[in-house]
């Protein structure tokens, strides 16, 4: 291959893994290559420009740490920033650091294999590049892969149709509109308020409700922000060595050991705080039953005060399953919607889906007529994106057929039998529980200290070996069997998915002690894995 196509490293995606990837290797001296299928950069704040959308993490910690200059100046405008705002930000982070030259926009990567002989991957795109490799980074997001459900009729539709993570860049003008929203995750949760201001009609098509907590926006304390850049190298070791990867006060009580009115209290403070305060509000609510019922129940007092409709009210109350189990949606007046006149909450419960007509939907009661439908539909999270790319390793072993029955990866970064070939925030990582900005940098970190040690030794491949591989799959589930996350049928376990097997994904001990276990791994001359020349 000439020149050109040879390059130490693919790395594939260009959002925070990807950027962050491309800057520390290339910092080592690797030449880099980054395919980005989208025609921006930035990844999850590229595609998602759904009105409303906005993180769930506050700025000063849902931002880059490897920069003191770039921590110095850029300055955050609101505690939890808007697509936009990151947008720009990562846009920024481009150009400051020079990382456009080595991304290839516009080009999704659709193969790599690895030659053993060779010692090398050949990556392909859908574009018809062919690029040899000694590492790939597969950055490629764990929300990335959208999930549009198989609803018949769905092709027949005559209005417009959106997916919230693939959202027409000019925006959409819902004004005289009548719109459907199918979902009430996190993306519903955000988009519902703002199209429910501007359509004529909104019919939202729950199938589960989800909790929603205030998110308490508010334009950022300057003297906050002044303190947090005075302090930063401090506030980031305590993101690194916490449970979460982000501030959350946490509050060491049982929920059983107060008072109900103590309790009450405490809950009151944390909503009105807003954000994911509440989680913290005691030490066992993700573990004990009882303890999340008191939470729960709180919430759902909540939305019964909130809610005029009663009926409204009680089909929007989450019941059987835990508070936090699906992930905590946090919204801006989202209750406060269902009063609205031009909106109505139609509950999939009572009335499923049939399907979709050229004139709206259809549920097994009546007929909505609508001019737009958008699917807040969620992901297909965490393997998604990586199993859309056909990955096949040592003796042409397919990565799909390897995780067919569920994804097996040594502390969610390699997977035995593809040598040199990394995840970042891959299954059985903290990824998509907990911060991911401060996951991702210590993902990429250690990706960037295995190549440099396996080049200051002469050695060339880096393989996880079965035994460690299935030990740490085993690990992960213990530790989540510890917990009340496994009880929801949530895209954390897979079952948004028809067909995915249920295999909790992430690794719920927390940011801190996954980190001081990946550095012990390092430190033991990379234990559990094969180096070799
Ligand atoms: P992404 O940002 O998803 O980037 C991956 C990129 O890879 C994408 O641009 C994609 O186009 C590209 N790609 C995928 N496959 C290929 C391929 N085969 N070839 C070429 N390119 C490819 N996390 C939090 O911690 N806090 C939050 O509050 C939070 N809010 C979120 C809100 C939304 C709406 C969503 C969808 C996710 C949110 N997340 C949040 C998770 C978020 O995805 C991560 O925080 C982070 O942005 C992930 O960065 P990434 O680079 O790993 O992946
Ligand atoms: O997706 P989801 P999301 N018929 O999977 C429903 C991050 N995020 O895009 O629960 C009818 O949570 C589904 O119903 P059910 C965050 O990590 C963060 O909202 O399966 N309904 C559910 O209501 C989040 O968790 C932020 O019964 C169907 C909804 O669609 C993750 O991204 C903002 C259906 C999907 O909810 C994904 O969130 C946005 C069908 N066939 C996203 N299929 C913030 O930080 C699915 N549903 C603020």
């Amino acid at each position: 291959m000439p020149d050109d196509r040879r390059v130490d490293v693919v790395v594939v995606g260009a959002g925070f893994s990807g950027l962050y990837a491309l800057y520390r290797l290339r910092e080592l001296g690797l030449s880099v290559r980054a395919f980005e299928a989208g025609d921006g950069v930035g990844g999850t704040w590229f595609w998602n420009r759904y009105p409303g959308c906005r993180c769930d993490v506050e700025s000063i910690d849902y931002s880059y740490s490897f920069s003191p200059e770039l921590e110095q100046e850029w300055s955050w405008t609101e505690r939890f920033p808007s697509q936009a705002e990151l947008r720009r930000y990562l846009d920024h982070v481009a150009d400051r650091f020079d990382l456009r030259r080595d991304i290839q926009l516009q080009t999704r990567v659709t193969a790599a294999h690895y030659d053993e002989a060779a010692g090398r991957w050949t990556v392909q795109t859908e574009r018809g590049d062919r690029v040899s490799a000694q590492f790939v980074v597969v950055a490629a997001g764990c929300l990335s892969t959208r999930n549009l459900p198989d609803i018949p009729g769905r092709e027949d539709f005559a209005g417009t149709m959106l997916h919230t993570g693939d959202w027409p860049a000019g925006g959409v003008d819902f004004a005289g509109r009548r719109v459907g929203v199918i979902g009430t995750g996190s993306s519903g949760v955000q988009v519902i308020p703002l199209i429910a201001e501007q359509a004529e009609r909104l019919f939202v098509f729950q199938r589960t409700p989800h909790f929603v907590v205030p998110a308490r926006n508010v334009p950022l304390d300057e003297q906050l922000l002044a303190r947090t850049k005075a302090d930063y190298p401090a506030h980031r070791q305590r993101l690194r060595e916490g449970f979460f990867g982000f501030h959350l006060e946490l509050n060491g009580q049982s929920a059983l050991e107060v008072s109900p009115q103590e309790r009450t209290a405490i809950y009151e403070a944390r909503w009105a705080h807003g954000g994911p305060s509440l989680l913290g509000g005691f030490s066992d609510l993700i573990v004990d039953l009882q303890a999340n019922d008191t939470a729960a129940d709180f919430v759902r007092g909540k939305i019964a005060q909130t809610v005029h409709d009663p009926q409204v009210a009680a089909r929007l109350m989450p019941s059987g399953y835990p508070l936090g189990a699906k992930r905590l949606c946090q919204g801006t007046d989202y209750y406060e919607t269902y009063n609205r006149d031009n909106v109505t909450l139609v509950d999939l419960r009572e009335e499923p889906v049939q399907e979709i007509v050229a004139a709206g939907l259809r549920t097994t009661a009546q007929s909505y007529e609508l001019d737009a439908l958008v699917f807040a539909t969620g992901f297909d999270a965490v393997t998604g994106a990586v199993l859309a790319i056909d990955v096949r390793g040592r003796d042409g072993l397919a990565l799909r057929d390897k995780w067919a029955h569920g994804p097996r990866a040594y502390l969610g970064v390699a997977s035995a039998g593809f040598p040199n070939l990394f995840l970042v925030t891959g299954p059985g990582s903290p990824s998509v529980l907990s911060n991911m900005v401060v996951s991702i940098e210590q993902h990429v970190d250690w990706i960037a200290d295995c190549i440099e040690h396996l080049r200051d030794r002469g050695l060339a491949r880096v393989e996880s070996t079965p035994e460690a591989e299935e030990a740490w799959v085993e690990h992960v589930g213990e530790v989540a069997s510890a917990t009340l996350f496994p009880i929801a049928n949530s895209w954390y376990l897979g079952a948004n998915i028809p067909g995915k097997p249920r295999i909790f994904l992430p690794y719920v001990g927390g940011v801190g002690a996954y980190r001081e276990k990946c550095d012990a791994v390092a430190a033991g001359d990379y234990e559990g894995f094969a180096l070799s020349a």
